[in-house]
Protein backbone atom coordinates (compact mmCIF):
# COMPACT_ATOMS: atom_id res chain seq x y z
CA UNK A 1 0.00 0.00 0.00
CA UNK A 2 0.81 3.72 -0.15
CA UNK A 3 3.56 4.81 2.16
CA UNK A 4 1.49 8.29 2.25
CA UNK A 5 -1.76 6.61 3.42
CA UNK A 6 0.13 4.06 6.25
CA UNK A 7 1.68 7.24 7.30
CA UNK A 8 -0.93 9.13 7.73
CA UNK A 9 -2.80 6.17 10.12
CA UNK A 10 0.18 5.89 11.80
CA UNK A 11 0.37 8.76 12.85
CA UNK A 12 -3.57 9.17 13.73
CA UNK A 13 -2.57 5.83 15.78
CA UNK A 14 -0.06 7.06 17.66
CA UNK A 15 -2.19 9.24 20.20
CA UNK A 16 -4.90 7.20 22.10
CA UNK A 17 -8.32 7.90 20.22
CA UNK A 18 -12.03 6.82 20.19
CA UNK A 19 -12.21 4.49 17.20
CA UNK A 20 -15.41 3.69 15.61
CA UNK A 21 -15.08 1.28 12.72
CA UNK A 22 -18.06 0.60 10.28
CA UNK A 23 -19.01 -2.15 7.86
CA UNK A 24 -22.07 -1.55 5.01
CA UNK A 25 -25.64 -2.76 5.86
CA UNK A 26 -26.09 -6.01 5.22
CA UNK A 27 -22.43 -7.07 6.40
CA UNK A 28 -21.00 -9.99 4.61
CA UNK A 29 -18.22 -12.09 5.35
CA UNK A 30 -15.66 -9.45 4.01
CA UNK A 31 -17.00 -6.97 6.11
CA UNK A 32 -17.44 -8.43 9.12
CA UNK A 33 -13.97 -10.21 8.79
CA UNK A 34 -12.15 -6.68 7.90
CA UNK A 35 -14.18 -4.36 10.91
CA UNK A 36 -13.44 -7.39 13.83
CA UNK A 37 -9.62 -7.84 12.90
CA UNK A 38 -9.17 -4.06 12.69
CA UNK A 39 -10.86 -3.82 16.07
CA UNK A 40 -8.37 -6.74 17.55
CA UNK A 41 -5.41 -4.91 16.27
CA UNK A 42 -6.12 -1.82 17.54
CA UNK A 43 -7.58 -2.92 20.86
CA UNK A 44 -4.30 -4.90 21.09
CA UNK A 45 -2.89 -1.72 20.47
CA UNK A 46 -4.62 -0.06 23.97
CA UNK A 47 -7.18 2.15 21.32
CA UNK A 48 -10.38 2.28 22.89
CA UNK A 49 -12.22 0.99 19.36
CA UNK A 50 -15.91 -0.41 18.96
CA UNK A 51 -17.53 -1.81 15.70
CA UNK A 52 -20.86 -0.72 14.99
CA UNK A 53 -23.29 -2.36 12.14
CA UNK A 54 -25.89 -0.76 10.27
CA UNK A 55 -27.79 -4.20 11.02
CA UNK A 56 -27.21 -8.12 11.58
CA UNK A 57 -25.21 -10.29 9.90
CA UNK A 58 -25.84 -13.92 8.69
CA UNK A 59 -25.68 -16.62 11.71
CA UNK A 60 -22.73 -18.66 9.41
CA UNK A 61 -20.77 -15.65 10.69
CA UNK A 62 -21.33 -15.57 14.43
CA UNK A 63 -18.30 -17.95 15.12
CA UNK A 64 -15.81 -15.10 14.79
CA UNK A 65 -13.78 -14.40 17.34
CA UNK A 66 -15.56 -11.51 19.47
CA UNK A 67 -18.14 -11.02 17.22
CA UNK A 68 -20.58 -10.93 19.78
CA UNK A 69 -18.66 -7.47 20.46
CA UNK A 70 -20.22 -5.96 17.70
CA UNK A 71 -22.73 -3.39 17.93
CA UNK A 72 -25.87 -3.65 15.70
CA UNK A 73 -27.35 0.04 15.15
CA UNK A 74 -31.04 -1.84 14.98
CA UNK A 75 -30.84 -2.98 18.75
CA UNK A 76 -28.51 -0.58 20.34
CA UNK A 77 -29.35 2.98 18.29
CA UNK A 78 -28.74 4.72 21.35
CA UNK A 79 -25.21 3.81 22.45
CA UNK A 80 -24.01 3.67 18.81
CA UNK A 81 -25.42 7.44 18.68
CA UNK A 82 -23.31 8.41 21.47
CA UNK A 83 -20.04 6.52 20.20
CA UNK A 84 -20.23 7.70 16.69
CA UNK A 85 -20.54 11.62 18.42
CA UNK A 86 -18.30 11.10 20.32
CA UNK A 87 -15.24 9.23 18.14
CA UNK A 88 -12.11 11.06 16.76
CA UNK A 89 -11.60 8.78 14.38
CA UNK A 90 -14.00 6.52 12.08
CA UNK A 91 -13.06 3.54 9.93
CA UNK A 92 -15.80 2.90 7.43
CA UNK A 93 -14.39 -0.86 5.53
CA UNK A 94 -15.56 -2.53 2.63
CA UNK A 95 -17.89 0.52 1.05
CA UNK A 96 -17.07 3.80 -0.40
CA UNK A 97 -20.28 5.38 -0.39
CA UNK A 98 -22.64 6.95 2.76
CA UNK A 99 -25.27 6.09 1.37
CA UNK A 100 -24.49 2.54 1.70
CA UNK A 101 -25.04 2.37 5.72
CA UNK A 102 -28.63 2.38 5.89
CA UNK A 103 -30.06 4.20 9.09
CA UNK A 104 -26.20 5.34 9.85
CA UNK A 105 -25.74 7.48 7.40
CA UNK A 106 -27.29 11.05 9.09
CA UNK A 107 -24.79 10.25 12.18
CA UNK A 108 -22.09 9.80 9.94
CA UNK A 109 -22.60 13.10 8.01
CA UNK A 110 -22.70 15.08 11.18
CA UNK A 111 -19.70 13.11 12.93
CA UNK A 112 -16.59 15.50 13.57
CA UNK A 113 -14.21 12.53 13.84
CA UNK A 114 -11.49 11.51 11.54
CA UNK A 115 -12.83 9.79 8.44
CA UNK A 116 -10.46 6.55 7.04
CA UNK A 117 -11.65 4.69 4.20
CA UNK A 118 -10.32 1.05 3.35
CA UNK A 119 -12.29 -0.29 0.00
CA UNK A 120 -12.41 -2.22 -2.79
CA UNK A 121 -15.45 -1.29 -4.56
CA UNK A 122 -15.32 1.22 -8.10
CA UNK A 123 -16.24 5.23 -7.56
CA UNK A 124 -15.04 5.90 -3.82
CA UNK A 125 -17.29 9.36 -3.15
CA UNK A 126 -14.64 11.92 -0.76
CA UNK A 127 -16.09 11.89 2.35
CA UNK A 128 -12.91 10.78 4.29
CA UNK A 129 -9.80 12.47 4.94
CA UNK A 130 -7.20 9.92 4.46
CA UNK A 131 -8.65 7.33 2.02
CA UNK A 132 -7.54 3.81 1.10
CA UNK A 133 -9.18 2.41 -1.67
CA UNK A 134 -7.64 -0.08 -4.36
CA UNK A 135 -10.33 -1.64 -7.34
CA UNK A 136 -7.46 -4.40 -7.66
CA UNK A 137 -7.54 -6.07 -4.33
CA UNK A 138 -9.17 -9.32 -4.21
CA UNK A 139 -11.07 -8.29 -0.34
CA UNK A 140 -11.29 -5.28 1.91
CA UNK A 141 -9.51 -8.37 4.48
CA UNK A 142 -6.66 -8.12 2.01
CA UNK A 143 -6.26 -4.77 2.39
CA UNK A 144 -6.25 -4.65 6.06
CA UNK A 145 -2.97 -7.02 5.55
CA UNK A 146 -1.69 -4.45 3.79
CA UNK A 147 -2.32 -1.80 6.39
CA UNK A 148 -1.32 -3.94 8.86
CA UNK A 149 1.98 -4.36 7.26
CA UNK A 150 2.40 -0.70 6.76
CA UNK A 151 2.42 -0.58 10.27
CA UNK A 152 4.78 -2.87 10.81
CA UNK A 153 2.33 -4.74 12.76
CA UNK A 154 2.54 -8.15 10.93
CA UNK A 155 4.54 -9.75 14.44
CA UNK A 156 1.30 -8.80 15.96
CA UNK A 157 -1.02 -10.58 14.41
CA UNK A 158 -2.83 -12.98 16.36
CA UNK A 159 -4.58 -15.98 15.46
CA UNK A 160 -7.84 -14.08 16.07
CA UNK A 161 -6.90 -11.42 13.51
CA UNK A 162 -5.60 -14.27 11.43
CA UNK A 163 -8.84 -16.06 11.77
CA UNK A 164 -11.47 -12.91 11.02
CA UNK A 165 -8.70 -11.85 7.67
CA UNK A 166 -8.65 -15.36 6.62
CA UNK A 167 -12.70 -15.47 6.43
CA UNK A 168 -13.30 -12.02 4.83
CA UNK A 169 -10.81 -12.79 1.56
CA UNK A 170 -12.20 -16.59 1.62
CA UNK A 171 -15.73 -15.63 1.28
CA UNK A 172 -15.24 -12.21 -1.13
CA UNK A 173 -13.09 -14.23 -3.56
CA UNK A 174 -15.36 -17.20 -3.72
CA UNK A 175 -12.90 -19.26 -1.69
CA UNK A 176 -10.02 -18.24 -4.18
CA UNK A 177 -11.20 -18.54 -7.43
CA UNK A 178 -12.62 -15.36 -8.61
CA UNK A 179 -10.32 -12.84 -10.96
CA UNK A 180 -9.33 -10.67 -8.12
CA UNK A 181 -7.58 -13.95 -6.44
CA UNK A 182 -3.50 -12.45 -7.18
CA UNK A 183 -0.66 -14.48 -6.33
CA UNK A 184 -0.60 -11.56 -3.88
CA UNK A 185 -3.46 -12.79 -2.46
CA UNK A 186 -2.26 -16.18 -2.42
CA UNK A 187 0.60 -15.25 0.08
CA UNK A 188 -1.58 -12.81 2.23
CA UNK A 189 -3.32 -16.42 3.28
CA UNK A 190 -0.51 -18.36 3.62
CA UNK A 191 0.87 -15.66 6.19
CA UNK A 192 -2.16 -16.02 7.99
CA UNK A 193 -2.40 -19.96 7.87
CA UNK A 194 1.05 -19.75 9.19
CA UNK A 195 -0.02 -16.54 11.76
CA UNK A 196 -2.69 -19.53 13.00
CA UNK A 197 -6.10 -18.94 11.10
CA UNK A 198 -7.60 -22.41 11.30
CA UNK A 199 -8.64 -22.61 7.51
CA UNK A 200 -10.25 -25.53 7.26
CA UNK A 201 -12.49 -24.53 10.56
CA UNK A 202 -13.60 -20.92 8.20
CA UNK A 203 -14.27 -23.14 5.40
CA UNK A 204 -16.29 -25.78 7.30
CA UNK A 205 -18.15 -22.88 9.62
CA UNK A 206 -19.15 -20.77 6.71
CA UNK A 207 -19.99 -23.44 4.30
CA UNK A 208 -20.95 -26.92 5.84
CA UNK A 209 -23.56 -25.68 8.48
CA UNK A 210 -26.74 -25.05 6.36
CA UNK A 211 -29.84 -26.00 7.79
CA UNK A 212 -32.31 -28.64 5.65
CA UNK A 213 -34.69 -25.43 5.05
CA UNK A 214 -31.65 -23.51 3.34
CA UNK A 215 -31.47 -26.64 1.32
CA UNK A 216 -34.64 -26.69 0.18
CA UNK A 217 -34.79 -22.87 -0.53
CA UNK A 218 -31.73 -23.57 -2.65
CA UNK A 219 -33.74 -26.43 -4.42
CA UNK A 220 -36.41 -23.90 -5.23
CA UNK A 221 -34.10 -21.30 -6.40
CA UNK A 222 -32.65 -24.10 -9.14
CA UNK A 223 -36.07 -24.95 -9.95
CA UNK A 224 -37.38 -21.24 -11.02
CA UNK A 225 -33.54 -20.74 -12.40
CA UNK A 226 -34.81 -19.23 -16.19
CA UNK A 227 -31.79 -19.93 -18.49
CA UNK A 228 -31.53 -17.95 -21.85
CA UNK A 229 -28.92 -19.75 -23.70
CA UNK A 230 -29.08 -16.64 -26.66
CA UNK A 231 -27.94 -14.15 -23.66
CA UNK A 232 -25.53 -16.79 -21.85
CA UNK A 233 -27.74 -15.68 -19.30
CA UNK A 234 -29.35 -17.62 -16.22
CA UNK A 235 -31.73 -15.41 -14.03
CA UNK A 236 -33.29 -16.77 -10.64
CA UNK A 237 -36.21 -15.60 -8.75
CA UNK A 238 -37.64 -15.76 -5.51
CA UNK A 239 -40.67 -14.66 -3.77
CA UNK A 240 -41.50 -13.54 -0.65
CA UNK A 241 -44.05 -16.47 -0.40
CA UNK A 242 -41.46 -18.83 -1.22
CA UNK A 243 -39.21 -17.45 1.09
CA UNK A 244 -41.88 -18.14 3.74
CA UNK A 245 -42.35 -21.09 2.67
CA UNK A 246 -38.66 -22.59 3.51
CA UNK A 247 -38.29 -20.45 6.80
CA UNK A 248 -35.78 -17.50 5.12
CA UNK A 249 -33.16 -16.64 7.95
CA UNK A 250 -30.90 -13.33 6.94
CA UNK A 251 -28.14 -15.04 4.99
CA UNK A 252 -30.03 -18.14 3.27
CA UNK A 253 -29.76 -16.72 0.10
CA UNK A 254 -26.01 -16.10 0.06
CA UNK A 255 -23.96 -17.37 -2.51
CA UNK A 256 -27.49 -18.52 -4.65
CA UNK A 257 -27.07 -16.10 -7.67
CA UNK A 258 -23.37 -18.10 -8.60
CA UNK A 259 -25.09 -21.49 -9.18
CA UNK A 260 -26.04 -19.92 -12.69
CA UNK A 261 -22.09 -19.28 -14.05
CA UNK A 262 -21.73 -23.29 -13.06
CA UNK A 263 -23.31 -23.97 -16.51
CA UNK A 264 -21.58 -24.26 -19.10
CA UNK A 265 -21.76 -21.35 -21.41
CA UNK A 266 -23.65 -18.99 -19.55
CA UNK A 267 -21.42 -16.30 -18.40
CA UNK A 268 -24.22 -13.65 -17.02
CA UNK A 269 -26.21 -14.60 -13.40
CA UNK A 270 -28.51 -12.99 -11.54
CA UNK A 271 -30.83 -13.11 -8.75
CA UNK A 272 -34.11 -11.34 -7.53
CA UNK A 273 -35.67 -11.68 -4.89
CA UNK A 274 -38.55 -10.42 -3.02
CA UNK A 275 -38.90 -8.26 -0.08
CA UNK A 276 -42.18 -7.58 0.92
CA UNK A 277 -41.34 -5.15 3.86
CA UNK A 278 -39.02 -3.07 2.34
CA UNK A 279 -41.17 -3.10 -0.46
CA UNK A 280 -38.04 -4.11 -3.32
CA UNK A 281 -36.86 -6.67 -5.25
CA UNK A 282 -32.99 -7.11 -3.93
CA UNK A 283 -30.92 -8.03 -7.22
CA UNK A 284 -27.61 -9.74 -7.00
CA UNK A 285 -25.40 -9.90 -10.73
CA UNK A 286 -22.56 -11.83 -11.08
CA UNK A 287 -20.46 -12.51 -14.30
CA UNK A 288 -17.57 -14.55 -15.50
CA UNK A 289 -14.72 -12.23 -18.06
CA UNK A 290 -14.93 -8.79 -19.38
CA UNK A 291 -19.14 -8.15 -19.36
CA UNK A 292 -19.25 -5.49 -16.55
CA UNK A 293 -22.30 -6.48 -13.75
CA UNK A 294 -21.27 -3.23 -12.11
CA UNK A 295 -22.01 -0.72 -15.25
CA UNK A 296 -25.32 -3.02 -15.68
CA UNK A 297 -26.72 -2.47 -12.39
CA UNK A 298 -25.19 1.12 -11.86
CA UNK A 299 -27.39 1.87 -15.50
CA UNK A 300 -30.71 -0.16 -14.79
CA UNK A 301 -30.65 -1.37 -10.68
CA UNK A 302 -29.80 1.55 -9.11
CA UNK A 303 -26.69 -0.26 -7.62
CA UNK A 304 -23.24 -0.90 -8.33
CA UNK A 305 -20.05 -3.06 -7.40
CA UNK A 306 -17.50 -5.04 -8.93
CA UNK A 307 -16.95 -5.50 -12.79
CA UNK A 308 -17.97 -9.48 -11.72
CA UNK A 309 -19.95 -8.67 -8.75
CA UNK A 310 -22.31 -6.58 -8.10
CA UNK A 311 -25.72 -5.92 -6.33
CA UNK A 312 -28.89 -3.52 -7.38
CA UNK A 313 -32.30 -2.98 -6.52
CA UNK A 314 -35.84 -2.79 -8.36
CA UNK A 315 -39.36 -0.56 -7.27
CA UNK A 316 -41.42 -2.70 -9.80
CA UNK A 317 -43.18 -6.28 -9.23
CA UNK A 318 -40.77 -9.32 -9.41
CA UNK A 319 -42.45 -10.28 -12.62
CA UNK A 320 -42.51 -6.66 -14.12
CA UNK A 321 -38.67 -6.97 -13.13
CA UNK A 322 -37.56 -9.66 -14.63
CA UNK A 323 -39.65 -8.83 -17.54
CA UNK A 324 -37.55 -5.63 -17.61
CA UNK A 325 -34.47 -7.52 -17.21
CA UNK A 326 -34.89 -9.76 -20.31
CA UNK A 327 -36.01 -6.79 -22.03
CA UNK A 328 -32.46 -5.11 -21.61
CA UNK A 329 -30.32 -8.05 -22.95
CA UNK A 330 -31.04 -7.88 -26.80
CA UNK A 331 -28.97 -4.81 -26.23
CA UNK A 332 -26.04 -6.37 -24.64
CA UNK A 333 -26.47 -9.45 -27.19
CA UNK A 334 -22.64 -8.54 -28.59
CA UNK A 335 -20.90 -8.10 -25.19
CA UNK A 336 -22.30 -11.02 -24.00
CA UNK A 337 -21.42 -13.49 -26.85
CA UNK A 338 -17.57 -12.02 -27.34
MN1 LIG B 1 -15.50 -6.83 0.02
Amino acid sequence: MNLEISKAINTLLGEPQRIVIIPHKNPDGDAVGSTLALWHYLNDMGQDATVIAPNDYPKFLKWLPKNEQIINFEKEAATAKELITNATVIFTLDFNHLGRIGQLQPLLEEASATFVMIDHHQEPSDYAKIMYSDVSMSSTCEMVYNLIEGLNGINRITPEIAICLYTGIMTDTGSFKFASTTSRTHIVVAKLIEKGANNTKAHSKVYDTNTPSRLHLLGCALKNMVILEEFCTAYITLSQEELDNYDFKKGDTEGFVNYGLTLDGIIFAVIFIENKEEGIIKISLRSEGDFSVNEFARAHFNGGGHNNASGGRSELSLEETTEYFTSLLPSYKDQLNS
